[in-house]
Formats: C-alpha cells, structure tokens, sequence
C-alpha cells in the first residue's frame, strides 16, 4: 500500500559559501539532472520545483574572527529560512537542495519555529561523517559548515543563532547523528558536553545499522515532525566521491537503504535537506544519482511493497 505524503516543495540552494572547496554550489541542478523531481512525481507525490534560493556570490576569503564569509552565510540562510516557512505553512514539505551544509541553520530554523506554531514535536536525523558542532573558536577552517548544529543549539555568533527569532531554535536532546567519523578534537569535548547522540561507525559496524536506526526513532509518535538532514558524505566515499569533504568508511549502499526504507516507514517525514553535493568532484553525475535513487527509498520506494 502506498503512503500518502505531503506535497512536496523543492528548492535549490547553490551557494558554497560555508564550504572549503568550491563546487557545492552546482548541487542543485546536480540533483535535478538526476531527475530528483521526476522520481518523486512517478511515486506519485505532487512535487513543485521553486527554483532557486537566491543569495550573495562567494568572495572566497579567508577566516575574520573564526568564520569565513559569515556574512553571505546568513544571507543564504535568511533566504532559506523564508522559503521554507512559507511551503510549511501550506502544509507543503521543504526539500532543500545544497548547497553546502550551513544551509541547514536556516532550514531548521523554519521547521522548528513551525513545529513550536503547530504544537509537534521535533526530531532531527542527522546523516553525516561530521558532528558539524564547532564553534568560532575551536574550528579548524572557519567553515561554517562545520558548525550548523552548534548554531542550531544556540552556541555560534548571534545573527545565526537568533535567525528564526527563538534562540536556541533547538536542543541537543532533540538530534540523532548516524555515520559519525570525523570529530574534531575540541569538537569532541563540545559534543559530549552538550549530551549529543551519536551513532558513529563503531557503533554501526557493532550493533548494525537496522537497530542503529531503531534506536535513532525511538519515541517516535503521530505528533513527530521528523527533519532529515543528509549529508551525502556520510555515504562511503567509493560509492558517493563527489562531496567537499570525504571520510573513509562510511556507510554502504545496503546501509543507507535501509536508514531511508526505515525512515519511510516511520510515515513521519515532515522535511529534508540534501546537502554537499559537489559534481566538480564528482564522476560523472554519480554522487547525485545515489542521492536520487535514495531518496526514492526515503520516500517509500520499496523491493517488494506493491504501490
Ligand atoms: N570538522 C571540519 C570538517 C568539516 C565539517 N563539516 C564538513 N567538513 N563538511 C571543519 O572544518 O569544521
Ligand atoms: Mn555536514
Ligand atoms: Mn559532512
């Protein structure tokens, strides 16, 4: 039996401003000549592409008091963040296409301002081979990609933590990371301190990713808004080599089918960013139709459930 889901609303969001390597910017048509719109239409979701966010070009310098290009990121987001509170409030699920990761400040922003306005409650997967939980002082790169979910948690410089109003917009209590591998090491006494919930790969390789994800959904009920957040570098880079940022041993193809059949199955998808695509690194368009043939099984595509 086929699941409903909401109407879907996609966006693109072509900035790399909060990245270390040019190239996230091209993500979005990436995703669309992947035919991102096309596999969602055939499953039957009434899917609008909106075109593009629009934003500040990137001037590509260097850290000013530990973030690069802080200003052009908040743009970007403000951005974001507009576009998405305006899909959720007409019931419309957001699809954001990055784009860097910064994006996400923005994005869940919007989510978390309209879960506290319709009384859901939020959850927010975090698919990544990052905690992307540093802060101005402790970041290795000024990178604010590196930092969406410390922003989100009210640790970052006031424009972004106070850019959908309420601040902190989120609790760590409220994010479950899968695929960790890449922590920094003043970001991990940061991630501990604030109680994040981490499943990184030892914790996969161990107890396997079925319970992985199990454990990650936990609580789940009908009033859950549930945001994805997918960081195409949490896929091993053998299978996804065209993102900023690749980590060794990450997560399989089987894997990652199964975080997104068990994510559809929950029926509690309410938004979702696609994120770090970059086809300047990529072959051929590879990266991007991974992500398209996943999100497929995000939304409910199945081997033996008939539609
Ligand atoms: N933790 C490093 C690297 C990084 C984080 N997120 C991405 N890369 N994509 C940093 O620069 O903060
Ligand atoms: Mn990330
Ligand atoms: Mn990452």
């Amino acid at each position: 039996m086929r699941r409903q889901y909401p109407a879907v609303s996609i966006f693109g969001v072509p900035t790399d401003v909060g990245a270390g390597r040019r190239g996230a910017s091209m993500g979005p048509e990436a995703l669309r000549v992947a035919g991102l719109a096309e596999a969602l239409a055939a499953r039957g979701i009434d899917v609008a592409d909106r075109g593009n966010v629009k934003g500040p070009r990137n001037p590509w310098s260097g850290p000013v008091d530990g973030y690069r290009h802080l200003e052009e990121v908040v743009a970007w987001n403000r951005a974001v963040l507009e576009a998405s509170t305006a899909e959720l409030r007409q019931g419309r699920m957001p699809v954001m296409l990055g784009g860097d990761h910064c994006l996400a400040i923005g994005s869940i922003a919007a989510v978390a301002n309209h879960c506290r306005e319709s009384g859901k409650t939020l959850r927010i997967l975090w698919l990544d081979a990052h905690t992307d939980f540093n802060t101005h002082a402790i970041t290795p790169s000024g990178n604010v990609h590196g930092m969406p979910v410390a922003c989100l948690c009210g640790i970052g410089p006031s424009v972004l933590t106070e850019l959908g109003g309420t601040s902190p917009a989120i609790t760590p209590a409220q994010v479950r990371q899968i695929g960790i591998r890449s922590v920094d090491q003043e970001e991990k006494r940061m991630v501990h301190e604030h109680g994040l919930d981490i499943y990184d790969m030892r914790y996969i390789d161990e107890v396997g990713m079925k319970r992985v994800v199990e454990e990650a959904l936990h609580g789940l009920d009908d009033d859950t808004h549930l945001h994805v957040s997918f960081d195409v570098d949490v896929l091993d880079p053998s299978i996804a080599p065209g993102t900023g940022t690749p980590v060794p041993g990450g997560i399989n193809y089987r894997e990652a089918q199964l975080v997104m059949e068990m994510i559809a199955d929950t029926g509690r998808l309410g938004s979702l960013d696609i994120v770090e695509v970059n086809t300047a690194l990529d072959t051929g368009n590879a990266t991007a139709e991974l992500a398209v043939d996943l999100v497929e099984s995000l939304f409910g595509k199945s081997t033996l459930m008939r539609d």
